[in-house]
């Protein structure tokens, strides 16, 4: 080809074209710039920003799904591992961070909820757990006791809550047949199939939980909740938790306070939760006392508000200020805050808050650090302000503080017995071997509380003297003589002989036993009595509490197994009232 000067040349632009092109375009488009107003330009710089924008919150690694719309997930406790500690994972978590390892509950087991409908989902039961029955005279003569129990109670009191063995009539609490369902397990566990199947019968054609009438939170939680649940565990039988479901459902009213703390009351019909008829305020073990039963609830059956509540409280209350690690023994569901100048103590209504925050974290497979971090806080908390020895013979004990901390009681319930056996259960799952020390005073000193009385039964309450000179270690004031039958001692024992071998600890569970035998037998059945200061006035009370059946009972037969571990302390927590709740991974 020729140009305009004749001369020749090759025609290049044919394969840059491309080239060129991009030349044009980059020349139009300055071009169309330049004909652009300053307004338009600067709107255009305000687009292009606002594109970057959206582009980096689109890519950011914190929003995996890159939806804009979706709302934020609400924190779910129930399905999330906290590795770092709850405080800072809330705090990342509302900061828009991703502290938790998700794990959602496996939707494999199809339950149905509190309403009738077969829509949720949970695990799967782990099996049906098999049990032999008695293998020794010890454990036959417990068998004996609890059918001895279950005659008289099913002769007078069948289906109502309590057995008076000595009118020969019966009690009731809450109209739930409580000593039924909370005999379940035990009658499981000790293999006594026809007293279990009479209950079972009973628990799935009787018991009905539409009953107009106010339920204590706590007790009903520990007490039925636990027992169906722990039944459900062993046998794999749906109809126990299908129960449990119905029940727990009814018992949510309870969380609908303004700080989430529940209301300590409520009527299984109407549904309406209260405070108790005594008190604005709730106690502090009570609703602290839930959180395994509810927890396990919702890991049954995949519906997570059991758990979502429970959690809110424990988190809660974890956020409280306290003293060295210690609570007041009240808190007002309303402002979710505790009782200025309430008692502190390991006993009535203080108690279970220190057990729970342990067994909470072993539930959890270990993972919510705070459990642990609590628990150690107040056990140091407990030997630095209540641990005291007496005198003369310095046997140590868990005393009280009053008014805010400001006074000492040296008082001990016999409900702080079952500190050695949680203390004996933290060292086992790898806290401070000096724990075990504090285990081994303290069950030496809630031993002399039974063995120094002339029935070799312990009083509800006693009183410590840490004066010099003084000439005896501990006194029983009248109104405190009353022995109801409780568990906690033989509780610990339980723990320390499964966790030690040491079989002392079973000779001292036969011994009391057998005062059990000699004093609080009658012809229907065991009473409670008001007097174990005097064998030949021990003033039977004429009761027959459920715990003894539930608790009680099934303690002294474990504590007597040949198989220390019949009940594994790796598998299982086992919850304030003697039922089992398995242990999960998170
Ligand atoms: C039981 O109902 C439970 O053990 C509870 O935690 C404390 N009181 C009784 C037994 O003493």
């Amino acid at each position: 080809m020729l140009d305009g000067l004749g001369r020749d040349y090759v025609k290049l632009n044919v394969t840059n074209e491309p080239e060129s092109r991009k030349q044009w375009t980059r020349r139009s488009l300055w071009r169309w710039w330049n004909q652009l107003s300053r307004f338009q330009r600067s709107m255009l710089y305000l687009v292009l920003f606002a594109a970057c924008l959206g582009a980096v919150y689109f890519l950011h690694p914190g929003r995996p799904d890159g939806s804009l719309d979706e709302p934020r997930e609400p924190l779910q406790l129930t399905t999330l591992v906290d590795k770092e500690g709850a405080d800072t994972a809330l705090k990342e978590h509302a900061q828009g961070g991703k502290p938790f390892i998700e794990k959602p509950i496996q939707p494999v087991f199809p339950v149905a909820d509190g309403d009738g409908n077969q829509n949720q989902v949970g695990s799967p039961p782990r099996g049906a757990v098999k049990f032999s029955g008695p293998t020794n005279d010890r454990q036959k003569a417990v068998v004996a006791a609890f059918k001895h129990a279950w005659r008289g109670y099913k002769k007078f009191a069948w289906g109502h809550d309590h057995l008076r063995p000595i009118t020969a009539s019966y009690h009731n609490w809450f109209s739930l047949g409580l000593t039924i369902v909370d005999a379940l397990d035990t009658s499981y566990i000790m293999g006594l199939s026809e007293e279990f199947s009479e209950a079972k019968d009973w628990v799935e054609k009787s018991l009905h939980f539409d009953v107009s009438k106010d339920v204590n939170l706590f007790e009903v939680t520990i007490r039925v909740l636990g027992s169906l649940l722990s039944t459900y565990h062993l046998t794999a039988d749906k109809m126990f938790l299908d129960k449990a479901v119905d029940l727990g459902t009814r018992l949510l009213p309870c969380f609908q306070s303004e700080s989430g703390v529940p209301f300590s009351d409520v009527n299984l019909a109407t549904r309406k939760a209260h405070s108790p008829k005594w008190s604005p305020d709730s106690s502090t073990s009570e609703v602290t006392t839930i959180q395994l039963e509810f927890r396990d609830l919702s890991r049954c059956t995949g519906d997570p508000r059991f758990e979502d509540s429970v959690s809110k409280v424990s988190l809660h209350v974890h956020n409280l200020p306290k003293t060295e690690g210690l609570v007041p023994i009240f808190i007002n569901a309303n402002t979710g805050q505790f009782r200025m100048y309430s008692t502190i103590t390991l006993g009535a209504r203080g108690d279970s808050y220190y057990e729970y925050l342990l067994k909470q974290w072993l539930q959890t497979g270990r993972t919510v650090d705070y459990f642990r971090d609590d628990y150690l806080e107040a056990i140091a908390g407990v030997q630095k302000l209540l641990v005291r020895r007496t005198n003369p013979n310095k046997y140590l004990f868990v005393g009280e503080l009053l008014a805010g901390g400001r006074d000492f009681k040296p008082k001990m319930d016999h409900l702080t017995c079952y500190l050695p056996g949680t203390l004996a259960l933290g060292v086992h799952s790898g806290l401070p071997k000096s724990h075990m020390r504090l285990a081994e005073e303290l069950l030496f000193t809630c031993y002399q509380t039974y063995a120094q009385q002339p029935t070799f039964l312990a009083p509800e309450i006693t009183y410590f003297n840490i004066q010099e000179g003084a000439k005896t270690d501990f006194y029983v004031k009248t109104n405190d003589a009353h022995n109801l039958l409780r568990p906690e001692f033989v509780e610990s024992l339980w723990y320390m002989y499964q966790l030690t071998g040491n079989r002392t600890y079973q000779q001292w569970g036969w011994n009391i036993f057998q005062a059990f035998e000699k004093y609080a037998k009658v012809t229907n059945g065991y009473t409670s009595l008001g007097n174990v200061r005097n064998t030949l006035n021990t003033r039977p009370r004429d009761m027959m509490e459920s715990f003894f059946l539930g608790e009680t009972l099934k303690y002294l037969y474990l504590l007597f197994s040949d198989d220390r571990h019949l009940i594994s302390l790796d598998d299982y927590v086992v919850n304030s009232e003697a039922h089992l709740m398995p242990i999960y991974d998170t």
